[in-house]
């Protein structure tokens, strides 16, 4: 049995940003022209009209005052609402392998390891551009890896379950150093004409090089314990898939082909659970809340992450010990948690313990306890 330690990390941030004044100026412009297409219809109470949007209730309820998104094309145009891809050929590289190469290079590089020397690529996302070959193999080639690599798909919490699954691969001895890597093009499955999510998510990709603490060059976090569970809800839910054409034969643009979510009650009922997970996590390893130096949480909700952070210590977290970076990024799904490791970690001192923490749709949730050595 080995120690899996995360040696590097890695971010690809978008080059267009798009802020809730934007945002929400292109949305009620929208939710105008939909108004006068649909007067008579509203008139006459058969089409419910489309209310307009406000980037204070969007700061005052997440915490979110932009994001980045990887094509800007089309999002803030009322006539289209959603991004415009130029489409690639298939000799191209794929939008997802594009955005995560770039995250792992970065992470190799923090790590001072050789991309051939990767035996396990993981691409763990909310969604994947196909159904196969697997986006996984794809970056493998790309990289110059070798061994294997697999697509997996845990929606939010897809990063901590990628984590769990190769830190386990590493200390077994099935494989010695493997890339987690969480491209997460979130633009492209959000409903931009729902005033109630239009303004949740960005893009960006991170990733995570998990390999044996004995092998890291420099400074690296031990992965101490991880712990994954789920229960079922469909609160947060996609419909779309590859029964599409056999059920709906004329293709319709239906809300249900997008991101759906009853926020109030993920909220509620993704609180008690998340708090608890980290709770019994953290008491199974023998750790009390004043063991904990830093929580990375789950970038979905400013107000939620501060409930959290208060139960799991115990007291409001001083200011840097439950980083929150949705401010500027927004929910990016299952990168969110990876990103906040990836920009406050590395003021930690030997021996100091944290928790990576990520959670969403299914339910889901995965913590990662991991000490700087
Ligand atoms: N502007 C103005 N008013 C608004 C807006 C808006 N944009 N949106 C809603 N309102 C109104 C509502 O209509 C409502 O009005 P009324 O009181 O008259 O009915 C009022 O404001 C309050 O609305 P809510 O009750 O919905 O507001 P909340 O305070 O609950 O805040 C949130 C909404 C921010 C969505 C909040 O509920 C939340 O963050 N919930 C948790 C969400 C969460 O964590 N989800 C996890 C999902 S992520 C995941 O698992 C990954 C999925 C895969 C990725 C998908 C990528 C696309």
């Amino acid at each position: 049995m080995f120690n899996p330690a995360i040696t590097g990390t890695g971010l690809f941030t978008p080059k267009h940003i798009i802020t809730n004044a934007e945002l929400v100026a292109a949305f009620n412009a929208y939710a105008d022209k939909f108004n006068a297409e649909h007067r008579d219809e509203i008139a006459a109470g058969t089409v419910a009209e489309c209310p307009q949007s406000s980037a204070d209730f969007i700061v005052a309820a997440s915490g979110i005052e932009q994001r980045y998104v990887f094509v800007k094309d089309g999002i803030l145009d009322p006539d289209v609402m959603h991004p415009i891809l130029p489409p690639r050929a298939m000799e191209d590289t794929s939008v997802m392998a594009e955005m995560g190469v770039d995250a792992c290079r970065q992470a190799l590089e923090n790590a001072g390891v050789s991309a051939s020397d990767v035996d396990l690529v993981i691409c763990a996302a909310s969604n994947h551009e196909r159904a196969y070959p697997a986006i996984a193999v794809e970056i493998q080639q790309l990289l110059g890896a070798s061994g294997m690599a697999f697509d997996m798909n845990v929606a939010c919490s897809s990063a901590t379950f990628g984590i769990q699954a190769a830190a386990d691969m590493v200390r077994s001895g099935s494989v010695k150093k493997a890339l987690v890597v969480n491209p997460e093009l979130c633009s492209h499955h959000l409903e931009w004409r729902d005033r109630d999510c239009h303004f949740i998510f960005g893009d960006v990709a991170t990733a995570t090089l998990i390999e044996r603490e004995e092998d890291a060059k420099g400074d690296h976090f031990k992965i101490v314990s991880t712990r994954c569970a789920t229960t079922f809800s469909n609160n947060i839910r996609n419909n779309n898939g590859f029964l599409r054409r056999a059920q709906y034969p004329d293709m319709q643009d239906r809300r249900d082909m997008q991101f759906m979510q009853n926020g109030r009650k993920v909220f509620k009922e993704v609180l008690p659970l998340v708090s608890k997970h980290i709770a019994d996590h953290m008491s199974d390893e023998g750790l009390q809340a004043a063991d904990l130096k830093r929580l990375w949480l789950h970038q979905a909700n400013k107000a939620m992450n501060d409930f959290i952070g208060k139960k799991v210590l115990g007291r409001t977290p001083e200011p840097g010990e439950q980083p929150n970076i949705l401010q500027d990024y927004a929910n990016t799904s299952s990168a969110g948690s990876i990103i906040a490791f990836h920009k406050y970690s590395a003021d930690l001192g030997r021996g100091d313990t944290g928790v990576i923490c990520s959670f969403g749709a299914g339910y889901s949730v995965g913590s990662v306890i991991v000490k700087r050595a």
